[in-house]
């Protein structure tokens, strides 16, 4: 019999490339999906991966344990990803309570769901870089004490820590993953890499000049959000739960990641990037750079996908999308 998983988080970055591998392992899929005013619009990412139709989809909110309760029940998992939150740390600044509501306590929800209604389950939760902060060891590995920068971050550390105590607490298979940043394609437009590569696509293009950014000095561990989603898997392919560290061991600057991106179409990066302080945060994670020594020793994995050949594929991407949208939109 095929193995069932269930993801919150389905329509997102992470849940569509996961949902595709684990289709390509047999699995049956389920997605837990919010309500939104966007219906039919939220599983572009499933359809660009063309796996949409191969996923059943829950209505559901990491916020309402009744739906997360009822879900579990009716598709009796034995693998729960915990993908699902306000995952933008620029907003969480601006929706502090509702990042805390969802990206900490959402996970509290998840687990309570989990222990109630198939507590032989196993649990993989979201865990971020975000939380080492302001940094303590030139590498962070899973013993890099944590210093949150943003109330993204702070709500992170509590679904990290509810996890483990859920582990020592009941004896749940429940592991995190403290997953680098990690992009692809599919990456939402607000964060930092897939900005980059849709404006260079859209100045490429002729249609926009200028490409408006906030601190490009920061310093970011970045990899493939494909060789990412297989990390998640192999933690819950262990006979015990643990805490892993993700990452690619290489830290470059925003600047340094965007002069890859305009160099790739042929253009001069410093006649079309502008400083905005708008995009400045009021408190910065200046560099992240991360030791996955563990992951790799006990879970045999390495990520496949260097920098440069990732912001290769997001400028390509993006310049079929961007052109395919602007002759539609002059037909139109
Ligand atoms: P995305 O922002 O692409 O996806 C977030 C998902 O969460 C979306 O499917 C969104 O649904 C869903 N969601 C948001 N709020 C709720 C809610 N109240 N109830 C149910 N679902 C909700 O994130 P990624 O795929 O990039 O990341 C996946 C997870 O991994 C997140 O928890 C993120 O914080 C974490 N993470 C990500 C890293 C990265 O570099 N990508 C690194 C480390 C951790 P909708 O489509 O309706 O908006
Ligand atoms: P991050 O990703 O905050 O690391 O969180 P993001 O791409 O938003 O920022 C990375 C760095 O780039 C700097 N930056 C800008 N960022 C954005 N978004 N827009 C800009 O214009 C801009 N200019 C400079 C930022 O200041 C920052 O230093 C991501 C998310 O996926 C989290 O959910 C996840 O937990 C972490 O990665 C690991």
């Amino acid at each position: 019999m095929s193995k069932r998983a269930l993801i919150t988080g389905i329509t997102g970055q992470d849940g569509a490339y996961l949902s595709q591998l684990l289709l390509e392992k047999g699995y049956e899929v389920h997605g837990v999906i919010r309500r939104s005013s966007h219906r039919g619009v939220e599983d572009h990412r499933l359809r660009w991966l063309g796996v949409a139709h191969k996923v059943k989809l829950h209505d559901g909110d990491l916020g309402d344990l009744s739906s997360l309760l009822r879900i579990v029940q009716d598709t009796r998992p034995d693998e729960i990803y915990n993908l699902a939150a306000q995952s933008f740390v620029a907003s969480s600044w601006r929706q502090p309570v509702l990042t805390a509501n969802i990206t900490a306590v959402g996970v509290t929800n998840m687990l309570e769901a989990m222990r109630i209604e198939a507590p032989q389950a196993r649990f993989y939760q979201a865990s971020s870089s975000e939380m080492y902060g302001l940094i303590q060891e030139p590498m962070q590995r899973e013993t890099t004490p944590f210093y949150p920068r943003s109330p993204y971050a702070v709500a992170k550390l509590y679904g990290h820590w509810i996890t483990v105590n859920y582990r020592e607490s009941f004896g749940l298979h429940a592991s995190s993953g403290i997953l680098f940043n990690h992009e692809s394609p599919l990456r939402g437009i607000e964060f930092v890499t897939r900005k980059v590569s849709d404006g260079v696509a859209r100045i490429k293009l002729g249609l926009a000049q200028e490409l408006r950014l906030g601190n490009i000095d920061a310093k970011r561990d970045w990899g493939h959000a494909r060789d990412y989603v297989r990390a998640m898997w192999l933690m819950l392919q262990q006979e015990t739960p643990d805490d892993y560290v993700v990452a690619t061991g290489v830290t470059t600057t925003v600047r340094d990641m965007c002069r890859i991106a305009f160099d790739h179409v042929g253009l001069d990066m410093d006649k079309h990037v502008v400083i905005d302080p708008a995009f400045y945060r009021p408190a910065e994670v200046d560099i992240l750079l991360g030791d996955s020594s563990k992951a790799r020793a006990k879970l045999g994995w390495a990520p496949a996908t260097e920098l440069t050949a990732l912001i290769k594929e997001m400028v390509d991407a993006d310049l079929v999308r961007v052109k395919a949208e602007n002759a539609a939109a002059a037909k139109a």
